[in-house]
């Protein structure tokens, strides 16, 4: 058995007419108790209506772009006859659809006190919601904070996605961290008003640190004057999912996934984007960049409907116009679900968390940074001759003399000479940030995947201190020993396959880096010198950098001083 309830528009404090800037409910669909129904923007705030009781919509009577005040009906709802009764508050007199009143009993019920920013109604506090992390504090308002993100302290912020007035849900994403392996988003523990932040773009944060004041629904934004209100059925919220941690074998068991965010579209443009949680959210599950999305609402702000609208033209565009004409930030289109099975016997194995890190960053890289990659090659005859009769040496000191320190070196040495390699391009592409450190990334090969730890200061150690901890480094990557420290702080990259084969490749850069040089396996050629072929190691360099940082010239420049370095030990006494 179900009744019917209407819903009307609560108390709104000394606001009318306000207009309805999202619809986010359709006839038919099965709702819970909070979920928000209507959004409503007014002069002063934006405010979500929550729902009071779970049902069905039965009828929607509302659409964007009406104005509505205290009273007005916005749907009837289809409620199981079994649901707990609602507080009812008195509603001004609005003729429900009369039909439906004769077929069955009609309830009044108003929504939710809306939780606003200043001079609106207030419901009591609530405190169903105040799992860790968030805490707590003064009166109704509940601190949240950065959840357990296993060994990653001081990450940046990058993004804020909510500012003090904006109403949130349970899991709206609040801020997005970078460390050098992943982007994370840290998503609301419960749903409110946010109150305060406590953290700026740029801030850097650990487990626990404090990110935002909360007043939780139902217990938002008080005012002296406020009317009390039936406060929605309470619902226990989860605590917020921890995020991933990056690429780093964990010191204790990793913290859980984030529960169904997509990857953050995560451009500057989308993070000044005029838009509400629900519909950034809304953007992100479509990977839509609302920095490309013009705003119909009031002062530009970006509804719903305009994501839409924005996606259906992004489909509608001629298949053959070229990538370059796309909107900024516009992601690419999925790849179609193909069940694989239908052709042939497959088998389903896991991607393990090493390898899903490393094709999230690998792919922002490959879509963020414009690729090329110069190839060269360097004469090391007399460098692995002088490598040979070193590494006698070095192995009775447990040292394992090879090439690479020695390319090491050598990129120390090239990369003085051309700072623009040592550098990161600061964010909005308006300033380079040029490095007076070297701390190389090393890739290494694991069992669980590409790792890629930063061996620091190359320029102040020695050939042999160099192998030696690159011996080292190495193995605790593939006895997954790594630190979140190990792996932090790189300036520029070296990626070498010389052990294992091959004449060159392309390495995508590791970003925010410029540039990363890829060596393959040295072989002996004949090469053209004073008037005669003479056999010559010869070694591959692959250098890839970022277009938008360094000319092709210069890169041919700075490969072209790598191999007189190599070609000339002497020179990396310089
Ligand atoms: N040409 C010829 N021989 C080479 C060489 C080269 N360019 N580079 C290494 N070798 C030789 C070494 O000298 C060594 O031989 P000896 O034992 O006779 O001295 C042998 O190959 C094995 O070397 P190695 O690979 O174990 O050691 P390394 O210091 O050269 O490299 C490391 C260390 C950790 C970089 C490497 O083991 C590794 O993991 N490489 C893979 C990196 C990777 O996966 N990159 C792809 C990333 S996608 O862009």
């Amino acid at each position: 058995m179900v009744r019917l309830e209407e819903i009307f528009v609560p108390d709104l404090g000394d606001f009318k007419d306000v207009p309805v800037i999202e619809v986010l409910v359709r006839e038919g669909q099965e709702i819970q108790s909070e979920d928000p129904l209507i959004t409503l923007e007014s002069d002063k705030a934006t405010m979500d209506v929550p729902s009071p009781v779970a049902g069905k919509v039965n009828d929607l009577l509302v659409a964007v772009g009406d104005k509505v005040s205290r009273g007005d009906l916005i749907l009837v709802l289809e409620v199981e006859s079994t649901a707990a009764p609602v507080e009812h508050e008195p509603v001004p007199e609005t003729p429900a659809d009369e039909a439906q009143q004769q077929q069955l009993e009609l309830n009044h019920v108003t929504a939710a006190a809306p939780a606003t920013g200043s001079g609106t109604a207030a419901a009591p506090p609530s405190t169903t919601e105040t799992a860790p992390p968030a805490r707590q504090a003064a009166g109704e308002q509940v601190e949240v904070e950065v959840p357990d993100i296993g060994d990653f302290h001081d990450v940046e912020i990058i993004e804020i996605m909510v500012a003090p007035g904006d109403i949130i849900r349970a899991e709206d994403p609040l801020i997005s961290l970078e460390s050098d392996k992943a982007t994370m988003d840290v998503p609301a523990p419960l749903s409110g008003t946010v109150t305060a932040l406590r953290v700026a773009k740029g801030d850097r944060v650990s487990t626990g640190s404090p990110i935002l004041m909360v007043a939780p629904v139902g217990a938002a934004a008080a005012t002296p004057d406020a009317e009390p209100q039936a406060p929605p059925a309470p619902t226990p919220k989860p605590a917020a999912a921890a995020p991933p941690a990056a690429a780093t074998p964990p010191a204790r068991p990793a913290p859980a996934p984030p529960p169904t965010l997509p990857p953050a579209v995560d451009t500057a443009d989308a993070a000044k984007a005029h838009a509400s949680p629900s519909v950034r959210r809304f953007a992100r599950e479509l990977g839509v960049d609302l920095g490309g999305v013009p705003g119909s609402g009031r002062k530009g702000r970006i509804v719903k409907q305009d994501v839409q609208a924005f996606v259906k033209q992004q489909l509608a565009r001629p298949s053959a116009e070229p990538a370059s004409a796309a909107p900024a930030g516009f992601t690419l289109p999925e790849m179609p679900d193909i069940d694989f099975a239908k052709f042939g016997e497959v088998t389903v194995q896991p991607l393990g968390r090493i390898k899903k890190l490393t094709a999230a960053s690998l792919h922002r890289s490959w879509l963020h940074v414009p690729h090329v990659t110069h190839h060269d090659e360097a004469d090391i005859t007399e460098l692995e001759s002088f490598r040979k009769q070193a590494k006698e040496d070095a192995e009775r000191h447990g040292v394992r003399l090879t090439m690479l320190a020695f390319i090491m070196k050598a990129c120390v040495s090239a990369l003085k000479q051309f700072p623009s390699f040592n550098a990161s391009l600061e964010t909005g592409g308006e300033n380079l940030i040029l490095k007076r450190y070297y701390h190389l990334g090393i890739a290494v090969d694991t069992e669980e995947g590409l790792v890629v730890p930063v061996i620091r200061d190359v320029d102040l150690k020695g050939v042999l201190d160099l192998a030696k901890e690159l011996g080292e480094v190495s193995e605790r990557a593939r006895d997954k020993k790594l630190t979140a420290t190990d792996l932090q702080g790189g300036s520029f990259t070296i990626s070498s396959l010389g052990g294992i084969g091959g004449t060159a490749f392309t390495p995508i850069v590791n970003a925010p880096e410029v540039a990363i040089l890829g060596v393959s396996r040295a072989q002996m050629k004949p090469v053209f010198k004073d008037k005669d072929f003479v056999p010559r190691l010869m070694l591959p360099l692959s250098l890839s950098y970022d277009h938008r940082v360094i000319d092709g010239a210069e890169a041919a420049r700075f490969s072209a001083f790598l191999t007189r370095v190599l070609e000339d030990a002497r020179r990396l006494l310089l």
